[in-house]
This record gives structure tokens, C-alpha cells and sequence, in this order.
């Protein structure tokens, strides 16, 4: 056929299309109206493959009559798509599958949490605003770690200082998490900024504020320049974010052989405002937050030059800090089980917990 009877058929097959185009009512009829056309082997597509049939000289005319064809066609399905699909839209919304909101929601339960667990989370919340990484450590611990690299020798008085569970295997259960300052000095060298949440052990005479198994919170920076109005400044801050009310501290001299100097940060009892209190011992005053700057041994045994970097660390009882803040009497409480004494988020305003049931 010559270019004008192809323009012709052409024409034709377009008026038809655009009618069974027109009578489609789905996405499906539409589709096969499409195929029937513009297919390889539709009516206009099968015709692409005639092109090289005509003279060189009229292929392109050819080329650019069939491809207008094509587009005119592709257009006009477009066209219905958009018709169709609008109108399956509008039908889902009008049948029951539609969004009702009268319906009941999904039931979302809010938990509670341990106490230790409330504050511990507080706790990292505001050192890792302060740019500190959370570590942890093992709980059986060996004696190099616990102790000696801790600049506490075998023989050492300071040994007596915290009760030792010793295992059968020759290491020991963890008596406090500055282990973990040895462990993460010699994973990340220094510059160092972590804390170390964590259990610790020791074989105590059990009261109203001392258990044989209770939390810390191990915290260490190593830098240049690091001093002891920094240390005192973040003291600080982690008191008044986790407390958010009004309290007393006092700072001591204290005695710990892996800092120099070292203080013990002792808290008016909050239990009884300082009154005295079996919680307090009679004195008013709690043991909380143990600090110091990082002795040179215990550098050169994390492997960080102490003529180059200080630093430094501090260990808080955190199962203490969390009676204080929900003020719990009896430390005997918090390992108890009892879920009375679990934190509901309406007493509390950290993270709540959400538990899709
Ligand atoms: C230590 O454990 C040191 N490792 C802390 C430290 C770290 C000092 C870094 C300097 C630099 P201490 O034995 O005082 O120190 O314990 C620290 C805190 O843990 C105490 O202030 C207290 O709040 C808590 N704590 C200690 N023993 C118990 C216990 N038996 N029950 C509950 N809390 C305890």
C-alpha cells in the first residue's frame, strides 16, 4: 500500500480504537482495547514491521505517519485510564471496604518499667547528648580487670574495700563496671568520652540501701585538657536532668586507688530530707556518685599516654539515684519482683514504653 492508503487505514483504525476505547469499563477492558492496537502484533504495531518494505526514500515519511498513530492512539488510553481509574476509586470508597471511624481502634497498652530501668535510660539520655558512647562489659570478670589494672595489686588494702564473690574458675563476679573503663580505653584508645551501664556483685551484709547485686553506671572521659570543673559540671547536669527537683549535694574528699584526686558525692537523703532515715543510716546523707580524675597507671594500662591525655570517671549507684528519684525506702524493694513497684509512664516523664497487644 502506498503512504496515503496507509494514512487512510490508519485514520480508520484510529476512529476505531477511540470507540472501544470509549465503551471500556475497567482497567482490564482498557488494557485489551491497548494490546489489540498498539501490540507487536496489534493492528497499528504489526504495521511498524512494514517500513523497510517501502522505498528508501519513503521510510521516513512512513516512520513519522505510523508513529503519529501510535501517539494518538497511546493518548487516548491515557486519557481512559485516568477516567476508569477514578471512578474504581470513588466505587472502593463508596462500598464497605471504605475507612470508617466509628470503629474501634486497635487497643494499645502502656507499660510500665523497672525503676533501675526508668533512671538508667535517663541516665544515658542525657550523656549521650553529651556526645558519650554506651558500653558494656562482661559480669564474671577477671581479677586483672576488676583489680589490678585498676591500680589495686593482689594484697592491695583497697581489695577489702568491696566484698568479692570469687568463682571456682578463678575469676570473679564484677564488684563495680570500672572494669569496663580498661576494656573500652583499650578498644577505643583516647580521645574516650562512654559510660557503662551495668550489674555488679559483691557478698555484702544486706540493708535498707546496700544489696548483694545493684547497678552502676561507670562513666569516663579521656582528653586533653579534662578538669576537675568538668567533671564536677557534669555531676551536675546528670543530677539535676534525672532528679528535676531540689536537692543538696556535698562533695568529699574520697578514696579510690584508679583516680587522683578522688571524691565521694554524697546527696541529702531524699527519703527524708536529710533528717535521718533508715534509707540514710540516721545521717541524712546517701553515698551516690563516686568520681575522680583517672589515675596515670590506670591510663598506662588502658594503653593511653598519661603525659599526653587525663581524664575523668565516676561511678554512680544507679539503684540508689532510682530510690531517690521514685522514692523508694528499702533497697531490698527493687530486686524484689514485686510489680507494684514498677514505674507507670503517668509517674514518669521518660520514654514511654508502647506495647501493641
Ligand atoms: C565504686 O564502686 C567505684 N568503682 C566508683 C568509682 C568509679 C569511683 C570511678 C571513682 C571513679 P563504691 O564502692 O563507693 O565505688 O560504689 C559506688 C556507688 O555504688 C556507691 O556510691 C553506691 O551508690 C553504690 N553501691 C555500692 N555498693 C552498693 C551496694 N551494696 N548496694 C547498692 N549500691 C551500692
Amino acid at each position: 500500500m502506498d503512504v496515503g492508503e496507509l494514512q487512510q487505514t490508519l485514520d480508520k483504525l484510529h476512529q476505531e480504537a477511540k470507540g472501544e476505547l470509549a465503551a471500556a469499563k475497567t482497567l482490564d477492558e482498557l488494557r485489551s482495547v491497548r494490546s489489540k492496537y498498539l501490540s507487536k502484533t496489534g493492528s497499528v504495531g504489526s504495521l511498524m514491521g512494514t517500513i523497510k518494505d517501502y522505498p528508501p526514500q519513503q521510510r521516513g515519511e512512513v516512520g513519522k505517519t505510523l508513529n503519529s498513530a501510535n501517539k494518538a492512539i497511546q493518548d487516548l488510553v491515557t486519557e481512559h485510564t485516568d477516567r476508569i481509574g477514578s471512578a474504581e476509586v470513588a466505587a472502593d470508597a463508596a462500598a464497605s471496604t471504605a475507612f470508617d471511624p466509628t470503629l474501634p481502634g486497635e487497643r494499645t497498652r502502656l507499660g510500665s518499667v523497672h525503676p533501675v530501668t526508668a533512671v538508667q535510660w535517663e541516665v544515658e539520655a542525657v550523656f549521650e547528648r553529651l556526645g558519650f558512647t554506651i558500653e558494656a562489659g562482661p559480669e564474671m570478670e577477671s581479677d586483672y580487670y576488676n583489680f589490678e589494672a585498676l591500680n589495686i595489686p593482689q594484697m592491695h588494702p583497697a581489695r577489702d574495700l568491696q566484698d568479692t564473690f570469687w568463682l571456682k574458675n578463678g575469676m570473679l563476679l564484677r564488684t563495680q563496671t570500672s572494669p569496663v573503663q580498661i576494656r573500652a580505653m583499650e578498644k577505643f584508645g583516647a580521645p574516650l568520652r562512654c559510660i557503662v551501664p551495668g550489674r555488679c556483685f559483691r557478698y555484702e551484709t544486706i540493708d535498707a540501701s546496700h544489696e548483694n547485686t545493684f547497678h552502676q553506671v561507670e562513666g569516663l572521659m579521656i582528653d586533653r585538657n579534662v578538669s576537675i570543673a568538668n567533671l564536677i559540671a557534669v555531676m551536675k547536669l546528670l543530677l539535676n536532668e534525672v532528679l528535676q527537683r531540689e536537692f543538696e549535694i556535698r562533695l568529699r574528699p574520697g578514696y579510690f586507688p584508679f583516680v587522683e584526686p578522688g571524691f565521694e558525692l554524697d546527696i541529702a537523703c531524699l527519703i527524708c530530707n536529710g533528717k535521718g532515715c533508715a534509707t540514710c543510716k540516721r545521717t541524712g546523707w546517701l553515698e551516690l556518685l563516686p568520681c575522680g580524675m583517672v589515675h596515670p597507671n590506670v591510663l598506662k594500662a588502658g594503653g593511653v599516654d598519661p603525659n599526653e591525655y587525663g581524664g575523668f570517671a565516676f561511678g554512680l549507684g544507679l539503684t540508689r539515684l532510682a530510690m531517690m528519684k521514685f522514692g523508694i525506702r528499702d533497697i531490698r524493694v527493687v530486686n524484689s519482683g514485686d510489680l507494684r513497684n514498677l514505674v507507670h509512664p503517668a509517674r514518669w516523664a521518660g520514654p514511654v514504653i508502647v506495647d501493641k497487644g
